[in-house]
């Protein structure tokens, strides 16, 4: 590379990504090989057994902590290993753990049902609210944990303020950056102490790969994620790391363009008769707004509205869109669409995290956006089926 400081789309295209030096091949080739030879016991080029290290996954781990401007990065088999390794990493029993009050389902579970039984005792705060925060502090608070944009609420907390915050009481943050990606906020660089992805999302980008990332600056706390992640093996298959990699590659231009379509779509809701109120930290009304404006480079491609109808118009409406399709996931080039209190949030039910059920979000795609409107616009306007209305759709407690 040039003397310059290379810019994000630079860096996800060559960090990590060195042409083959034995082949000349542009891009490094995807390891498979689970094991490598040593030349005598205990001497190897770096790399012993494909679950400790795998040259694949190394090259994704070092193009995405560069572009998190993170120092170290570790991928693992889903967002939820991600999570559980960090969760492992950062509190024992007898901590405690500050959950926003907004947050994925599945997040929600992880905690609840994995990690509190083991002694981790939790408590949900609202995380854009100094004294909310404060109020329901205790001494074992060691972590505080907040999605921004978060899940499905798109709310938005100010990462600086509450890194400071934390880090004033002797406790640490984590950011899911999942929504944001780091093309459009760097939580690292605002304090926080780990970021936490999502890959399966926008960084894999074509609904065809399920990935997890966690990324860190502390080298004690990276010692202890890589130590977790060999002795708990959660990692990532080669061709996996392959796909997360090529999405990552293209992940400027995307966000630009979804963050375009998505700005269109909630500008075409906010004057819906049939939408009481959409949640998109780029309106001006969204509590969030300025906060978002100084810490993201731009809004992002969700979108999240209460129906006017209720919860039986929207369970409606989301089953008749056309383009949109009805499914659990985010973050790809097609759109999708869903009921968060029946499907991705359903693990939240009777929990502070419960959706309201009103609720519908979008994951808005790179489709022309004008077919996207108009797909809502019929979905919306849909007559009211009255014996349609009441099947229960999808409430498993899996999502
Ligand atoms: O699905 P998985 O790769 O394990 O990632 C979990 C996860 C973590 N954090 C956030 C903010 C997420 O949205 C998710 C997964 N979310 C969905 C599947 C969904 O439809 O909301």
């Amino acid at each position: 590379m040039t003397d310059r400081e290379p810019g994000f789309e630079t860096l996800a295209i060559h960090a990590g990504q060195d042409p083959d030096p034995t082949t000349g091949a542009v891009l490094p080739p995807i390891h498979l090989a689970t094991t490598y030879r040593q030349s005598a016991a205990g001497q190897h080029q770096g790399f012993e057994y494909s679950r400790s290290g795998n040259p694949t996954r190394r090259s994704l781990e070092i193009q995405l902590a560069q572009l998190e401007g993170a120092g170290f990065g570790f991928a693992f088999a889903s967002g939820l290993a991600a999570e559980d390794a960090l969760l492992r990493a950062l509190l024992g029993p007898g901590d405690h753990l500050l959950l926003n009050t907004d947050a994925y389902g599945g997040t929600f579970r992880l905690v609840d049902k994995v990690h509190a039984p083991t002694g981790i005792a939790y408590d949900i705060a609202d995380a854009s609210d100094l004294d909310a925060l404060a109020a329901s502090w205790r001494e074992s608070t060691k972590v505080v944990w907040v999605e921004t944009p978060s899940n499905p609420l798109l709310g938005i907390v100010d990462i600086r303020l509450v890194a400071e915050f934390t880090h004033a009481r002797g406790a640490r943050l984590v950011v899911d950056n999942t929504f944001a990606t780091p093309y459009l906020q760097r939580p690292i660089l605002l304090g926080a102490d780990a970021v936490v992805h999502s890959t399966t999302k926008y960084l894999g980008g074509h609904s065809d790969v399920v990935g997890g990332f966690t990324a860190v600056s502390d080298p004690h706390l990276a010692e202890r994620i890589a130590f977790l992640e060999n002795a708990t093996g959660a990692v990532p298959s080669p061709l996996d790391c392959y796909l997360v990699q090529r999405g990552i590659k293209t992940l400027a231009v995307r966000m630009d363009r979804h963050c375009r379509n998505a700005a269109a779509v909630a500008g075409f809701l906010e004057d819906h008769p049939m939408v009481a109120r959409v949640l998109y930290p780029g309106l001006a009304g969204h509590p969030g707004h300025e906060i978002a404006q100084r810490q993201m480079r731009d809004f992002g491609g969700m979108v999240s509205f209460l129906h006017a109808g209720g919860e039986a118009a929207a369970v409606e409406m989301v089953r008749r869109t056309k383009i949109f399709a009805l499914a659990e996931s985010l973050g790809a080039v097609e759109s999708l669409l869903e009921h968060p209190a029946r499907m991705t949030h359903a693990a939240a039910a009777e929990s502070r995290l419960a959706v309201d059920p009103h609720l519908v979000r979008l994951s808005v795609g790179l489709e022309l956006v004008d077919d996207l409107i108009a797909d809502l616009d019929q979905a919306l306007d849909a007559p009211a089926q009255p014996g349609g209305l009441t099947t229960a759709v999808g409430a498993g407690p899996r999502g």
